[in-house]
């Protein structure tokens, strides 16, 4: 069986459609919850599962350096490793090496780096990236780039995207051909229009089964990555699937969507779930908060997670003020749960042509406020 993107409608310029994949669809627009170290934390994958996620997020980087990629390939790879038989898409490693590891050596060749778990000496380049990514099992491989911090003066950004192209292209050589598997580009270029469209040029030429808007959401404010938003998606082939990556919170995702973003990933909801910080449709609450202590109410009444189904707000403030572990799978369910409920909403509204709406009253519920 091959990997397919079948685009099933637009509304504007938002997509929804289904990527079929060996291991099972992925229904987009697509969140990918984060589980970086082989594990959504404090989720079971089943729990994931439930929350609505068809396909999950893996990083070369971190497994890697633990417990090794050739140990997961022995153990029967990633998906037998962790318990999600679904399918999992990685990074490829060199964002997480920029943003995490010590020492970093950057040459045409690859990253030298120390791991930030050791300081051990380790090498990743286009080759390796890809080796490592196909050890693990990966369904949606990803391309070994560079994504420089912004802002950046545009010579480093017109090199450092070349530079991007030069690995794109080793990266589909060292890929190969693998029935089944999918290797997605990634396109640089920071904020400047004629370098995206540079990228994209580059990118189209090698063929990729998707391709990924990269180099975004790195500190250049929303108002920015959505005016790069506003091209960046349309420089790319229609047919194929795009992937913004690294993004983002409730409105970055809307907003992504709506300039005709199919996948995303982010920490944010497992993360926020760990540290106290709610998703609801009324905005953000943090459970931290003492107005919550005496609260019966649950925090989202339409919701139907079990943080939502069982608890009260004056439980999930306790637990989380005791440092209980269970405010953590709580809270994290909670957030997960209600960012694939966000994706299903879309996916509804634009196939019935009525996405602008859904946008407005999505906005309208947000400015209310919590209850
Ligand atoms: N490249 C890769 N991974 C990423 C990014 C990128 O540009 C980003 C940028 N938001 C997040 N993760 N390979
Ligand atoms: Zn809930």
């Amino acid at each position: 069986m091959r990997f397919n993107f079948d685009l099933q409608a637009t509304d504007g310029r938002a997509r929804t459609g289904v990527i079929s994949t060996p291991r099972g669809d992925i229904r987009t627009p697509a969140f990918m919850p984060v589980g970086t170290a082989a594990t959504v934390k404090a989720m079971l994958p089943g729990s994931v599962r439930q929350t609505g996620a068809d396909i999950l997020l893996g990083n070369t980087y971190h497994l890697m350096l633990r417990p090794t990629a050739e140990r997961i390939e022995r153990l029967g790879g990633l998906h037998k490793f962790m318990d999600w038989d679904r399918p999992i898409l990685t990074d490829s490693g060199g964002f997480q090496v920029m943003s995490l590891a010590a020492l970093r050596k950057l040459t045409e060749e690859g990253v030298s780096f120390k791991s930030h778990i050791d300081g051990s000496r380790h090498m990743l380049t286009p080759e390796r990236s890809m080796e490592i990514q196909r050890l693990l099992g990966s369904d949606i491989v990803m391309c070994f780039d560079e994504c420089p911090a912004l802002p950046a003066d545009r010579a480093a950004i017109e090199k450092s995207m070349h530079l991007s192209m030069r690995w794109a292209a080793r990266s589909r050589d060292a890929f190969g051909d693998r029935p089944g598997h999918a290797l997605f580009g990634i396109q640089q270029g920071g904020l400047e229009e004629d370098l995206r469209a540079q990228s994209a040029a580059a990118l189209r030429d090698i063929e990729f089964d998707g391709y990924a808007v990269g180099g975004l959401a790195v500190g250049e404010g929303q108002e920015a990555m959505f005016g790069c938003l506003d091209y960046a998606p349309e420089q790319l082939p229609h047919e194929k699937p795009r992937y913004l990556m690294g993004v983002g919170k409730p409105d970055d995702i809307v907003g992504a969507v709506a300039r005709g973003i199919d996948m995303m990933d982010c920490v944010l909801p497992s993360r926020s779930g760990r540290t106290g910080q709610v998703f609801t449709r009324r905005g953000v609450v943090n459970i931290k908060n003492a107005r919550h202590a005496d609260d019966p109410r649950p925090l989202d009444e339409h919701c139907t997670c079990p943080a939502c189904r069982s608890y009260s707000r004056a439980y999930l403030h306790h637990v989380f003020r005791s440092q209980e572990i269970i405010s953590s799978m709580l809270l994290t369910w909670h957030n997960l749960h209600y960012y694939q409920e966000l994706m299903s909403d879309m996916r509804a509204a634009i196939s019935q042509g009525t996405f602008v709406e859904w946008t407005a009253a999505f906005a309208t519920e947000r400015a209310q406020g919590d209850i």
